[in-house]
């Protein structure tokens, strides 16, 4: 195995034993055997586009899937690949039926083996460092491509799951997983092709709040109690809305509360959800601390999308997952019938009494700052609001990772801190106050919703005539997996100068691709918060 697509990779440069994140070496190879078989069938797809023939929509639907399950912490149950590599060959095949040229030799004419140990010997001579490239930093940039990629991939399926849907963005994941074997670009052409994966990501996340504001409703302020209610219990994890609110009406009338965890925390926000009382409120952190936290959860867990950790002896069996989530031993449910979710939940003692443990707000996407936006705008223009912090991403378990709650905590009082994704778990419970009634502490939602602060950073620049680059705003990102990557691509596509990028920098950046970045958008790496805010502050 070889894997380096996330940021807590072993000693910063690559997993090679076992996976920091607990992947085994079988998983590793047959996930990089499941991108092999992708590339095969983004060529056959890339051909048939030549050729004019259709690519059916489903088989896009299903290249997103399966790429999708590659990603850090979704899947890590090696049966569940089996299948996967065997349909991205079959559909390859049927493309290569009606095709007038043959494919190339290479991922488009690859056998898979029949067995899984025979997948696993298949993957190993597949992976990362396999690619066709003498060039460290284009294959650097293949390597980003492939981690962007898998990025745009979560966000389209998410998207598709509720209907909203691009061809192009298929097609672009085709090309470009089909792209990583071909030799005759430049460095320069490399470049452009890794910066259009933000585009396209751009264009992802846009289905993506249609989806979700299209089926909820958009997001409003709302307070969510973090303590427990008296009562049976069901806890939910990952970013998938669909489950949830499939969830909230199977237990409708139950007498089971429904918590969120971690990314599932801005869910509280959307009307269609929040309208089910029993719908309560969130229970933990980030995902880096389910150990602990699912440990004393004295109900049922649904892990929806990502980011599952080895589940601890004691929950195993009160753990479920679904969707493309997977861990061995774990009970998978499929296709939004959480009927064994429930009946566990019922078996289970549930919370005793309630507790009160103060509220957090959540639901400030863009619907709800754009309402305000002229009361925040005349408080810039009056000199109430001095800038504003985008405090954003993953979170992880590294202790570097406090920075950012230090740099909130130091944070000047007449500045706004807006954030999204897990990493605000490191401060989402500071009471920060308002600044003439407007909240300090504004959570845009999950990572998902990453478009939500881009639309609010584009409409606040026309609102004062300048670029992005001009406004008071600075970016303070923490990233850990790869649709960290896809939105970091985004942000360069965008042109957003002057990000600060945390913990640590991504092991498969060369030096030359990193000096290329730091040159053109003057990314840097956070030093401390005090220095940072120095430096951004004057
Ligand atoms: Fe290592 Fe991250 Fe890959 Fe897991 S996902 S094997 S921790 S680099
Ligand atoms: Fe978090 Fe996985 Fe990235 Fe959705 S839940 S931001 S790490």
């Amino acid at each position: 195995m070889f894997c380096y697509q996330c940021e807590q990779t072993a000693k910063g440069t690559g997993c090679d034993k076992m996976g920091v994140c607990g992947k085994q070496p079988d998983v590793s190879d047959l996930q990089d055997l499941v991108v092999y078989a992708l590339t095969g069938l983004g060529q056959a797809a890339v051909a048939a586009k030549a050729e004019g023939k259709a690519v059916p929509l489903d088989t896009g639907r299903f290249f997103a899937k399966a790429l999708f399950s590659t990603l850090t912490n979704v899947n890590f149950d090696p049966a569940d690949f089996k299948p996967l590599i065997e349909e991205t060959v079959a559909r390859r095949e049927a493309l290569a039926k009606v095709l007038a040229a043959s494919l190339p030799e290479g991922p488009a004419t690859f056998r898979p083996a029949l067995d899984l140990a025979g997948l696993t010997r298949q993957g190993a001579e597949h992976g990362l460092k396999n690619i066709p490239e003498t060039n460290p930093d284009i294959l650097s940039l293949k390597h980003t491509l492939i981690f962007g990629l898998k990025g745009v991939a979560a966000y389209a399926d998410h998207a598709a799951i509720l209907g909203q849907e691009d061809p192009a963005v298929y097609e672009f994941l085709y090309q470009g997983l089909a792209d990583t074997f071909t030799t005759d670009k430049d460095l320069g052409a490399w470049v452009a092709l890794v910066l259009k994966c933000g585009e396209v990501n751009l264009r992802t996340m846009e289905l993506l709040d249609a989806a979700n504001t299209g089926a909820y409703g958009h997001p409003v302020p709302t307070e969510v109690p973090l303590g427990a209610k008296a009562g049976k219990a069901i806890l939910v994890s990952g970013h998938d809305l669909k489950d949830l609110k499939a969830l909230l009406e199977q237990t409708a009338g139950l007498g089971i509360n429904i918590y969120t965890h971690g990314e599932m925390l801005p869910a509280h926000g959307y009307p269609e959800l929040k309208k089910h009382p029993h719908f309560y409120g969130h229970y933990g952190t980030a995902w880096q601390n389910q150990h602990k936290e699912f440990a004393a959860f004295p109900g049922a867990i649904l892990m929806t999308t990502n980011c599952i950790q080895r589940p601890a002896d004691s929950y195993l069996g009160n753990i479920f997952t679904t969707g493309l989530v997977g861990w061995p031993g774990a009970t998978h449910v499929k296709n939004g019938e959480f009927g064994p979710v429930i009946e566990k939940a019922k078996a289970m003692p549930g919370f005793a009494a309630d507790t009160d443990q103060g509220t957090v707000m959540t639901g400030f996407a863009r619907n709800a700052i754009m309402s305000v936006a002229g009361t925040v705008i005349d408080a810039v223009k009056a000199g109430k609001i001095k800038h504003f912090f985008l405090v954003a991403g993953c979170d992880g378990a590294k202790p570097g990772r406090n920075y950012y709650t230090e740099f909130v905590e130091k944070a000047p009082a007449d500045t706004i801190v807006l954030t999204l994704a897990c990493g605000k778990f490191r401060f989402f419970d500071k009471k920060l106050g308002d600044i003439g009634g407007i909240p300090r502490l504004l959570d845009m939602g999950q990572c998902n919703d990453a478009y939500s602060a881009i639309q609010v950073a584009v409409a606040l620049a026309k609102a004062f005539e300048c670029g992005v680059n001009d406004l008071p705003l600075s970016m303070i990102l923490s990233w850990y997996e790869q649709k960290a990557v896809a939105i970091l691509l985004t942000l360069l596509h965008l042109g957003i100068k002057n990000m600060r990028l945390g913990p640590t920098l991504p092991a498969f950046l060369t030096p030359n691709v990193l000096n290329y970045l730091v040159a053109n958008y003057d990314i840097k790496p956070i030093s401390t918060p005090e220095e940072d805010l120095k430096a951004i502050l004057g």
